[in-house]
């Protein structure tokens, strides 16, 4: 039977060895939350780096990994540290990341750091041209592995292949700068078929195409020799009845059996009855706009001081990329900010804010995400933002209200959130003080519709629309069809 191969950076679930035990312990953010149903499902392998690197892998543990990898349905691809250097905090991290998130001030252009880049690329696609039978469709997922299609078709022109990106697709004015900016595109166009979260990073990648292959391209399809490549969107959605039915299962438990964040959660709603508790949860990453939350939040204080000991920000930050210098900073300034403002806000009975750095599991986000009445997530880009969706999935009750950049891609399919420029800090204060007195009705009545959305275009069929289009441009190809 032919199965689903999907490739991406990392695997779904991340590797851990302490004294010679092996553990495999699920990997955050939004690829791997959102793939793990798809996979689950069905005749799949998906593969990836296991997040050790070749001199991390005793040699006698190899076949005891891939055994662990394989419960998990899936396969390594081998790097070293030289090579996760190079490529992962090098030229993804460093050169892509930083360009179509348009920081382009951080964007560095070191050649190095691509030929390691697409020397990993020719890995992944070797590791799939070794695991693929004929008929396998290849899903190739993000910015780290652009190549790959390309790498893949030179050897197996009739395989199809699918090519989605998770982050935005910049214009073609920033897209430009890139020195290897036609070698991206063209290993994109391996594919059948490239998906994006959002019509605008569609037409930003067909104008690269045009301006810079000069292709020919018609609506949304891109003219090759010998084959056609179509451009589609995709929004990705989230698991909707996972995080619904585990906030009602959460609002269920007897209060032995809450969490002790929970508790403390719970202590406070008792103690000032009327206070409200912003939320953020993101990545710790430039894009995602923390730090300018911070000075907006202090803004808002100021100009409606009579929230002062009413409101809480809880700030949720995962540990991400921590090699990179810029995150080294960013985490420095993030620090900085939440003591600076806490120093000075703060009364014995009163601390503004509550920052967590650190992962947290499962159970703990539904507790914020049902805890709080106000989620408030500002990117300054950000390719789609699943946490304001699984917000808007865990309110049981319809209450609560998301307060949502609008540079972030879900901010095109949630109209109904309160929609905000992350650099306006006077529409920002404005805005939290209207969620603070948004009358229960109101809330209910926004997030009706936004739950309803949101579980009726949920990931599988994000996933299920991704694939029957691929299938569908596969035999409309005639070299497949006649093969
Ligand atoms: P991310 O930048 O990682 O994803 P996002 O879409 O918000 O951003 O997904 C984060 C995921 O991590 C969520 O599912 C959330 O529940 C989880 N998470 C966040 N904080 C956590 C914590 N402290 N502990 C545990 N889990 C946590 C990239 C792109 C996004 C795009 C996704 C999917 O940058 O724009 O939406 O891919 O395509």
């Amino acid at each position: 039977m032919a199965k689903t191969i999907i490739i991406s950076n990392r695997l779904p679930v991340q590797l851990q060895i302490d004294n010679g035990s092996i553990s495999a312990i699920p990997s955050v953010g939004g690829l791997a939350t959102g793939m793990k149903s798809v996979h689950s499902e069905g005749e799949s392998l998906w593969i990836g780096w296991s997040g050790l690197t070749e001199e991390e892998i005793p040699e006698d543990l190899e076949d005891d990994i891939d055994a662990a990898l394989a419960e998990h349905g899936s396969s390594k691809v081998k790097l070293t540290a030289e090579e996760v250097d190079g490529f992962y905090y090098g030229f993804s991290n460093r050169t892509i990341w930083p360009l179509f998130h348009y920081f382009l001030e951080y964007s560095e252009f070191e050649l190095a750091s691509w030929e390691t880049y697409k020397a990993v690329n020719q890995k992944f696609a070797d590791a799939i041209l070794e695991k693929a039978d004929k008929d396998d469709i290849i899903w190739v997922h993000d910015y780290q592995l652009m190549l790959v299609p390309r790498m893949v078709r030179e050897k197996r022109p009739e395989t199809s292949i699918g090519f989605f990106l998770h982050i935005p697709f910049p214009s073609f004015e920033i897209f430009r700068t890139l020195p290897w900016r036609a070698e991206v595109l063209s290993g994109l166009l391996g594919s059948d078929l490239i998906g994006f979260h959002t019509y605008d990073y569609e037409r930003h990648f067909l104008s690269s195409i045009r301006r810079i292959l000069g292709l020919e391209v018609s609506f949304n399809d891109i003219y090759l020799d010998d084959r056609i490549v179509k451009v589609d969107s995709f929004p990705m959605g989230i698991d909707y009845a996972k995080f619904s039915e585990a906030a009602k299962t959460h609002q269920s438990l007897p209060k032995k059996e809450q969490s002790e964040l929970q508790r403390r959660l719970n202590k406070h709603k008792e103690s000032t009855p009327d206070a409200k508790f912003l939320l953020s949860i993101d990545r710790l990453d430039y894009s995602k706009g923390i730090a300018k939350r911070l000075n907006a939040y202090e803004y808002f204080l100021n100009k409606y001081p009579q929230y002062k000991e009413k409101v809480r920000l809880i700030i949720l930050a995962v540990p991400s990329r921590s090699n990179v210098p810029q995150y080294q900073l960013l985490k420095k300034e993030i620090d900085e900010l939440v003591g600076r403002i806490n120093g000075e806000l703060a009364t014995v009975s009163w601390t503004p804010i509550w920052y967590f750095y650190r992962s947290m599991p499962f159970e703990n986000l539904i507790d914020l995400y049902t805890s709080c009445d106000i989620a408030w997530l500002t990117p300054i880009r950000d390719g789609m933002n699943l946490v304001a969706k699984e917000y808007i999935a865990t309110r049981t009750d319809k209450t609560g209200v998301l307060i949502l950049s609008e540079m972030a891609g879900s901010a095109n399919e949630m109209n109904e959130a309160l929609l905000i420029n992350p650099n306006n800090f006077e529409q920002i204060a404005d805005t939290i003080h209207r969620a603070i007195q948004m009358p229960p009705k109101e809330q209910k009545s926004r997030n009706d519709v936004l739950q309803k959305r949101l579980e009726r275009y949920n990931v599988e069929k994000w996933a299920n629309d991704f694939m029957r289009s691929l299938t569908d441009q596969r035999d409309k190809d005639p070299a497949y069809v006649t093969r």
